[in-house]
């Protein structure tokens, strides 16, 4: 992968962003202040509530650099595996998707070319020394990853250097900041490209959300 093979457009990525990376839409700026306002609101309560985040310890016995809290179905970080209730931490149920949230993620999925029904949501905290190492997303289906059905990410809050490779490990990776409002959507031939966070930049949340560190959902249709 160079440094052509996808591109960021401002607004325009809808019609054109297929031809520069097939399956890979970058939306910037998708989300008003004031919706980022409200998903704000809604992760804080989610993350603070009841079964709500923890930091996942993961195969190997690292810890995860970010807490996560998991919508529809739970991602065993020691199994790798989706389970109904959070088997690797207090056993608590899944609860489901919020409509509201999974008719976003489809909004963002058409917008970028695809049609999918979400039905699992991860939903991750970045404190100052938030970051998540390079992997690949390939724990839904057989069935979804073969129709190459996206993950849909929004970035709320401080920026992220988020890394994004090809198929294998070993592939060069391209830093994207992705920024508060950000929707970042890849599936298709794209579905199992590599992918991280490196680090978080403190202090460029909009100041009008009042966080420091950064939220980002990821949606998928198991
Ligand atoms: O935080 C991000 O932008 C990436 C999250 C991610 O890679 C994941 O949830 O699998």
């Amino acid at each position: 992968m160079g440094g052509s093979s996808w591109r960021a457009f401002d607004n325009e990525y809808v019609a054109t962003a297929s031809a520069y990376a097939p399956g890979v839409v970058w939306l910037r700026k998708y989300l008003t202040v004031t919706e980022q306002q409200a998903l704000v609101a809604r992760c804080r309560a989610i993350m603070d509530g009841p079964a709500g985040g923890y930091v996942p310890t993961v195969r190997g016995g690292g810890r995860m650099r970010v807490r996560m809290v998991c919508l529809g179905r739970h991602w065993n970080p020691l199994t790798y595996r989706y389970e109904p209730t959070r088997a690797d931490h207090d056993n608590a149920p899944v609860p489901p998707v919020p409509d509201d949230f999974a008719a976003l993620a489809a909004r963002i999925a058409a917008d970028a070319g695809f049609t999918f029904r979400p039905d699992i949501c991860l939903i991750n905290w970045y404190g100052p020394e938030g970051r998540m190492g390079l992997h690949q997303d390939k724990d839904e289906s057989r069935a979804s990853l073969e129709a190459g059905l996206p993950v849909v990410s929004i970035s709320i809050g401080d920026t992220a250097r988020f890394l994004f490779g090809g198929l294998r490990r070993r592939d060069p990776v391209e830093p994207i900041l992705l920024e508060s409002g950000d929707g970042f959507v890849f599936g298709g031939p794209a579905r199992l490209r590599y992918h991280g966070v490196s680090r978080i930049v403190p202090g460029t949340a909009p100041p009008e959300l009042g966080i420091e560190g950064r939220f980002n959902l990821t949606f998928r249709q198991y």
